[in-house]
């Protein structure tokens, strides 16, 4: 083998052989094998770039025989299967994560030591796949780690985008995006399968048969084709899929003749649209851009994997001389992860009928048996809402069969619910507003669905007293609960091994990690000294590596003996990062008040903040651009600065969150309550022992309840009463609080650099050129915010105390693994059972 030493000139790697296991050394001399013969790379070359490669692909090596195992065994089987469309995934990195699962790690370091190589700095050569926009893409990629975990029969659809999330970079003009190029050299994981195929059509027309059958025909016809990712369980053979297609033009259509002729733009025009579809990932918030190519995508989407859905469902069932429709709900079920993957609905619809001859009863009696929808947020700016002359457009067929269920629809409500005839302009499918025709995909989904479901308690309610109220007297039943969750390997396991180690230590048993209810077990001894001294220690590794990576990433150098407390996820006003800066200012305002001696009684904190602002949401630009400006003055304030930094934490993504996250104290999850349906990082948060600062909305409530009122610090108004607080807002009842006034006022001043926050801040106003008269309420919550964050300084002064609530923290986060959440979802949604592969 040969390896480039430190110089850069290749020299010779050692023969690999003992005083290694078999293993490592097997292990070895695969990656050795793969550095020099998978030719990737010039020869001669084994920096840690190339060792990530070579070592990315011995793994894979081993997963793909387990891979085909599973999927053969499920084949024979032929058990109910799950499929989970989702036009978003944040897996983050994989190398850890599989071989984690695959329990070679240990293997691995002395595998990779014995080659020159340090197993953790490799790991930190991978790109990470950033392909979603935040907690919806997140919990699609934990949900995946948890059907394979509990050997469901189960797999992932999506769509592999060319470019993922931007990256963010931090200037003096604020936050910057350039595309997150992660396919730049080659994902060692994907696998391509070139027998893979399906056509997916857009535009055309329909046409009618004398037999009165319809058709879609013409238009342009793009190949979607299979990039199979393996999704390994932990500590099983089993091992799923996460299916990504990407769309390519066929040979066919390149014309030789133009490009012959020197028109080579010409030439390959298809070729061009087609690589458009797949090149970025949608932003996902609302943008008047790309409408087209976002629903081209989404119905490429649904109609590639239903295609391969039903192939599937064929295949397995060739055995019967004659398919019986009637079961495929017994051996498919599909998800749709918000509205984006609804255009199922539809062409299920028209595969059943127009390509397989069945009638609409039968079709349509298939299509609600096998289809069920989550909603995960009630931001109405985020229900989607698409033109119909665009859907007319593009998918004429579909808008026939959504017009059609929409008739039936009415009809059947007029019948049965007549008491709702005054509501039916609500809940139909076809909003025929002169304006603005659309089609309310939510509508579609509730109606096509057999189940619909939220994604905590509160959210869940909220949907069926709200939202949806109105089809909760047509369906008593179709609704349900789903509170989400995370998966306790990659964000407990594997991002902080030294207090996974103390806890099984503690529990005498590592079974936590995949029966996460155990954790109640540490409550025993949460006033146990030895266990204090060990968590604590555990903890301060973690916050040294914490301040080590922002050293690096920012330049600036925080002491781990003070408070971490950080805030991470998209920003957006609703999550009132706001609301942290502003009292992040109060603090230093009154730091600055203080005498040298009194600043010595305070608890130091590091407030850290980070998260992406969508690149046209300018409020959150501004929140992103005033944090560093708070920070640039506080961090460099001699006076101060022992007690109080700000960092912003740029390009905060699911590696960087594997860094924060196990060296937090204090995290922030203060949305104005009824706005945030879940949030998932609280759960992280919570697992590592981090205390919640936070209000009563999405699953803190149900955080709390579980950790117990004295381990959580709660502030702020309740979901129903926001309302009420709002119109008092608006029309100057409310009399906001000194401290809050203050706050605005020193950043008026310009105390933090010229750039003018006033268009901020106005937002701010019970009556702001914004239009919204502080929608999200930060004058109101902000005394109790303050009250609360008084709470936490004097709770951190008491050592004991505060390691016992973080303890505590742990020992209550067992209900929130996505182990438990993908349970209940395939007992009480989709009805399938473990098929585990011998
Ligand atoms: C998010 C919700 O905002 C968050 O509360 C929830 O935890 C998460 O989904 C998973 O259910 N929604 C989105 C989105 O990310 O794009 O709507």
């Amino acid at each position: 083998g040969t390896e480039t030493g430190k110089s850069g000139i290749a020299v010779k790697v050692p023969p690999v052989a003992h005083p290694l296991g078999e293993e490592a050394s097997e292990i070895a001399s695969n990656i050795s094998y793969h550095a020099q013969y998978s030719p990737r790379f010039s020869p001669f070359k084994f920096e840690p770039e190339q060792a990530f490669y070579a070592t990315a692909e011995s793994v894979r090596d081993r997963l793909i025989k387990q891979w085909n195992d599973t999927y053969l065994h499920y084949h024979k089987v032929n058990p109910k299967q799950t499929y989970y469309l989702s036009m978003e995934y944040l897996q983050g990195r994989a190398l850890t994560n599989a071989i984690g699962n695959l329990d070679i790690q240990d293997a691995y370091a002395d595998a990779l030591k014995k080659l020159g190589h340090d197993l953790e700095n490799i790991t930190e050569q991978e790109r990470d796949a950033a392909l979603g926009n935040g907690g919806l893409g997140r919990l699609a990629s934990c949900f995946l780690d948890s059907m394979a975990t509990l050997n469901l029969p189960a797999w992932g659809y999506g769509l592999r985008y060319r470019y993922g999330l931007f990256k963010q970079r931090i200037t003096k003009a604020g936050q910057e995006e350039s595309a997150e190029n992660w396919l730049e050299k080659f994902s060692p994981w994907e696998v391509v399968r070139h027998d893979i195929v399906f056509p997916v059509r857009f535009f055309g027309q329909v046409e009618v048969h004398p037999s009165g059958s319809r058709k879609w025909v013409g238009g342009e016809v793009m190949q979607a084709i299979a990039y199979d990712v393996p999704i390994p369980g932990y500590k099983t053979k089993n091992t799923n899929s996460l299916r990504l297609w990407e769309a390519k033009a066929s040979a066919d259509d390149f014309n030789l003749f133009l490009f012959n002729d020197g028109q080579y733009e010409s030439a390959a025009q298809l070729h061009s649209r087609a690589q458009q579809i797949c090149a970025v990932l949608y932003p996902g918030d609302a943008t008047e851009e790309g409408k087209l190519l976002r629903l081209k995508q989404q119905f490429f989407l649904c109609s590639a994997s239903l295609q391969d859905i039903i192939c599937r469902f064929k295949e397995r069932t060739s055995g019967n001389r004659e398919l019986d429709w009637l079961q495929f709900p017994t051996k498919v079920a599909v998800q749709l992860n918000d509205t984006h993957p609804t255009l199922a609905i539809p062409e299920l619809m028209r595969l059943l009928m127009d390509d397989e001859g069945l009638g609409w009863d039968e079709a349509w009696d298939i299509t609600s048996r096998t289809i069920a929808y989550t909603n995960h947020t009630v931001l109405p700016e985020a229900l989607e809402k698409w033109s119909q002359p665009v859907m007319w457009k593009l998918l004429p067929r579909h808008m026939e069969i959504i017009q059609e269920i929409d008739k039936r629809f009415i009809e059947m409500v007029q019948l049965t619910n007549p008491d709702l005839e005054n509501k039916l302009s609500g809940i139909c499918i076809l909003d025929h507003n002169p304006q603005k025709p659309v089609v309310r995909m939510a509508n579609l989904c509730v109606v096509s669905s057999h189940t619909v479901n939220g994604v905590a308690q509160l959210h869940s309610d909220i949907l069926k007293s709200e939202l949806f109220a109105d089809y909760v007297s047509i369906w008593p039943n179709k609704f349900q609960n789903k509170t989400n969750g995370i998966t306790p390997r990659r964000w407990l396991r594997f991002c902080s091994p030294e207090l996974s180690q103390t806890i099984t230590k503690w529990l005498k048993t590592d079974k936590w990690v995949t029966d996460l209810d155990l954790l109640v077990n540490l409550r025993q001894f949460a006033d146990n000294e030895g266990l204090h001294a060990e968590w604590e220690s555990a903890k301060m590794a973690n916050k040294q590596s914490l301040a080590q990576y922002i050293l690096q990433v920012t330049g600036e150098s925080i002491d781990p003996n003070t408070l971490f407390d950080i805030q991470v996820k998209r920003i957006h006003e609703y999550k009132r990062q706001l609301l942290n800066i502003l009292y992040v200012v109060y603090r230093y305002k009154k730091l600055k008040e203080m005498t040298p001696e009194e600043r010595k009684q305070t608890t130091a904190r590091t407030v850290m903040i980070g998260g992406k602002a969508f690149a046209t949401y300018t409020n959150a630009k501004r929140i992103v651009k005033l944090v560093n400006d708070v920070g640039s003055v506080v961090n460099t304030d001699p006076e101060v600065n022992s007690y109080l930094k700000v960092v912003f934490v740029p390009n905060y993504n699911v590696s960087v969150a594997e860094m924060l996250i196990p060296g937090s104290e204090l995290s922030q999850h203060i949305s104005t309550a009824g706005m945030e349906a879940s949030g998932t990082s609280n759960m992280k948060f919570a697992l590592n022992g981090c205390l919640i600062i936070g209000t009563l909305d999405g699953a803190n409530v149900e955080i709390r309840e579980e950790v117990g009122e004295e381990n959580f610090f709660l502030f702020g108004a309740t979901a129903d009463e926001v309302p009420c607080l709002r119109k008092e807002r608006v029309n100057g009842l409310f009399k906001p609080d000194p401290r809050f006034e203050e706050a605005k006022q020193f950043i008026r001043s310009r105390a933090f650099g010229s750039y003018d926050y006033n268009p901020l801040l106005d937002s701010l106003e019970g009556n702001s050129g914004y239009g919204r008269g502080d929608y999200f309420l930060v004058g109101y919550d902000f005394p109790g915010y303050l009250d609360a964050q008084e709470r936490v300084d004097e709770a951190y002064k008491d050592k004991k105390r505060w390691t016992r609530m973080s303890i505590m923290s742990t020992a209550g986060s067992g209900k929130f693994s996505s182990d438990r959440t993908i349970s209940q979802y395939a007992k009480e949604i989709w009805n399938i059972e473990e098929c585990r592969v011998p």
